[in-house]
């Protein structure tokens, strides 16, 4: 049986690669998801990729993820400073999270360098580009490959 990871993504992430392209780069989520689903094809893991500009669906969908998933890899967005909500759904999930920001959010405004998800997240990768969902997925194949 394949393991399911949840992808899920905050607001404004739907916009990507069509906008402000000098911070978040020109890929598109859907080019994203497409290297995802490719890195993971022959492997034990399986993709579910989600973007919602609501507080509620993102927090939904990780109580739905507390039945069927093995992780989660979220970029929260901008909920990522302001949403105890988010952290609250995510401490209720007993799997590893790791929290993914395409910017560096450390190198922008202040209001960016404190975020509410991180203290829950096994691990944070941010500035990387879109590359840091790969990596992402990298820790999920090595934690869940089977010897
Ligand atoms: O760097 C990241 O991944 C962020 O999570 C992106 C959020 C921002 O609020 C966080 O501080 C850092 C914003 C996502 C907005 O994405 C856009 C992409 C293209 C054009 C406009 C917005």
């Amino acid at each position: 049986m394949r393991r399911l990871i949840y992808v899920l993504n905050g607001p404004n992430l739907n916009l990507l690669g069509k906008r402000q392209p000098q911070i978040y780069g020109s890929e598109t989520l859907q080019e994203v998801e497409a290297k995802m689903c490719l890195k993971v094809k022959d492997s034990e893991l399986q993709l579910q990729f989600y973007q919602s500009n609501h507080e509620g669906v993102i927090i939904d969908l990780i109580h739905q993820a507390r039945d069927c998933a093995a992780g989660i890899i979220i970029n929260p967005g901008a909920f990522s400073h302001t949403s105890i909500a988010i952290l609250d759904a995510l401490n209720a999930f007993e799997c590893p999270v790791i929290e993914v920001h395409i910017s560096n959010i450390h190198k922008r405004e202040s209001f960016r360098h404190h975020s509410w998800i991180s203290s829950r997240a096994e691990g944070v990768i941010a500035g990387l580009g879109t590359l840091g969902y790969l990596m992402a997925l990298d820790y999920f194949l090595q934690t869940y490959s089977v010897p």
